[in-house]
């Protein structure tokens, strides 16, 4: 493959030129805590099979992007085991009866280095893929993201993960500003609310693409294979 040459992905609002040495796979947030049955997010009241419908889509996309030989990212929200980089607001919100940083059904709430923390194994990262510890929602605010993108020569990215509206969202819209081009395949993302699901892909795509491109994963495997 010429990793220079565009590829035309069919997308809305029209279609996605890729340029493979110039696009990034960034899987935001597939941590057991939101996505395994007795996990954080469960804890908070959410249906986890909401969420657990994008594992087999992404894994399928991953294999293909890694046998293609492009970049791979993945985050991971969390915190410091001191706290120290939790906002005080964000702790107490939702006035649960355990909150970040309360030992859990999986070791302390979002607290890196804990295993509800961690990535779940059907996505695990390989060596030499980074890994970004965030501590907000968004990807970039108070990470190395931007660096790392741009000292790989990223300029595109194609955003998976959970959830559609919080973090993936929250992502694309700080990579927009940042004027990076985002793709995100719908069966790669998901939400615990099925409206926010098809909202938050909507709120991307319209006007034009006003923060990105909304595909499927099929459409980027099929071009890729
Ligand atoms: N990763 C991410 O989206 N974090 C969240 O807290 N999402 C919720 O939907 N709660």
């Amino acid at each position: 493959m010429d990793m220079n040459a565009p590829l035309t992905i069919e997308a809305e609002p029209y279609t996605f030129e890729l340029i493979p040495s110039k696009c990034a796979l960034l899987i935001i947030d597939m941590q057991r805590d939101f996505l395994e049955p007795g996990g954080f997010g469960e804890m908070l009241g959410n249906d986890v099979t909401q969420l657990r419908r994008a594992i087999e889509p992404n894994q399928n996309l991953l294999e293909i992007w890694r046998a293609a030989g492009l970049q791979v990212l993945h985050t991971r929200e969390g915190h410091r085991p001191d706290l120290a980089d939790l906002p005080p607001a964000k702790k107490v919100r939702g006035k649960g009866s355990k909150t970040i940083g309360d030992t859990g059904p999986m070791g302390r709430i979002l607290i890196r280095g804990e295993a509800g923390h961690d990535i779940i194994p059907e996505l695990y990262p390989l060596p030499g893929e980074p890994v970004i510890d965030k501590p907000g929602k968004g990807a970039f605010f108070a990470t190395d993201l931007h660096a790392i993108l741009q000292n790989l020569g990223i300029t595109q990215l194609v955003v998976t993960g959970v959830t559609t509206e919080v973090c993936v969202n929250t992502t694309v819209r700080e990579a927009n500003d940042r004027g990076y081009e985002c793709l995100v395949p719908e069966d790669c993302v998901a939400s615990y609310f099925p409206v926010f699901q098809e909202m938050g892909l909507q709120m991307i795509k319209a006007q034009g693409g006003i923060f990105g491109w909304v595909t499927d994963s099929t459409k980027i495997i099929s071009v890729l294979n």
